[in-house]
């Protein structure tokens, strides 16, 4: 137990959230997260999202009345707390391996009236036959109650398991919703099915995804810190892309839903995932 943690005898140990993860794909940290950090992480998104003016989303998987901050360690200070929040970064390591890396992290505001997220896996953007080893883990922090009114994320237990993602509009028969009390966090394989659940509360369900990604997820000579971006602007389009100026499957390596590719030339022709979904 750290100082920064709340302490719980009924919470698992490391060791037990790893296996629980490796047996059912995912594990629920309870009250582990102090109620002044989840304030302050509160306060943080709310003047982030402000002064970004971030509006809902514009397709059924962001959510047409989720508000979602993308990029969040470079929004504040504050929130460089949590990708290294040590009872989950414990389990996150024991699931990938102490070299593991930020893949991404993100706040997710989802408002009443939001419909239930289509069930999908983290990680389906990776062509790996499946089950495969873990490749990344998720930490959904939970800044607000996640209730069964208010769209709790809904698990398919043991999915990481299957050989395929769900099938577009897919409703699986075997569902858990991971309900906890503000301050947990659930920590799951990204091969798990999941998504948000339905809103019929009338407050907001507000959450922080903190997504691991094993270390061998990358270059090996790191090209974006070796390279100065009037370097890679020199180079031709799809050797801007091989150093990681651009977008794999339509999403892997955006930056605040935006392909890095247009910030060398605007004109580069773009296809994200989310301008695919309706
Ligand atoms: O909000 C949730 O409960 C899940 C969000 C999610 O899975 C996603 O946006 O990829």
């Amino acid at each position: 137990m750290t100082d920064e943690t709340t302490s719980d005898t009924t919470r698992p140990s490391t060791a037990e959230a790893v296996e629980q993860i490796t047996r059912d794909g995912y594990t629920i940290l309870e009250r582990v997260v102090p109620d002044d950090l989840v304030a302050e992480l509160v306060e943080r998104v709310d003047v982030a999202m402000a002064r970004q003016g971030t509006a809902y989303g514009t397709n059924t998987f962001l959510g047409h009345h989720t508000r979602r901050l993308f990029n969040l360690l470079a929004r504040d200070p504050a929130f460089a707390r949590v990708p290294v929040f040590e009872p989950v970064l414990d389990v996150a390591s024991g699931v990938l391996d102490e070299g593991l890396l930020v893949s991404s992290m993100t706040a997710i505001e989802m408002n009443p009236g939001q419909a239930p997220q289509p069930f999908h896996a983290d990680d389906g953007s990776i062509p790996l036959p499946r089950p495969h080893v873990p490749i990344t883990c998720v930490a959904i922090w939970a800044l607000t109650d996640f209730t069964e009114e208010n769209g709790a994320t809904r698990l398919v237990p043991g999915s990481h398991r299957a050989d395929r993602i769900p099938r577009k509009g897919e409703q699986p028969d075997e569902l858990v919703e991971a309900t906890m009390p503000a301050g947990s966090v659930l920590v799951y394989n990204g091969s798990v099915w999941h998504g948000g659940g339905e809103n019929r509360s009338d407050a907001r369900r507000m959450g922080l995804v903190s997504n691991y990604c094993a270390g061998w997820v990358r270059h090996e000579e790191n090209q974006l810190l070796a390279l100065s971006p009037e370097q890679v602007a020199a180079f031709p389009p799809r050797l801007r892309r091989m150093v990681g100026y651009g977008i794999y499957r339509g999403l892997i390596g955006h930056v605040d839903q935006v392909d890095p590719a247009t910030w060398l030339d605007p004109d580069t022709a773009s296809d994200l995932v989310w301008d695919r979904i309706r």
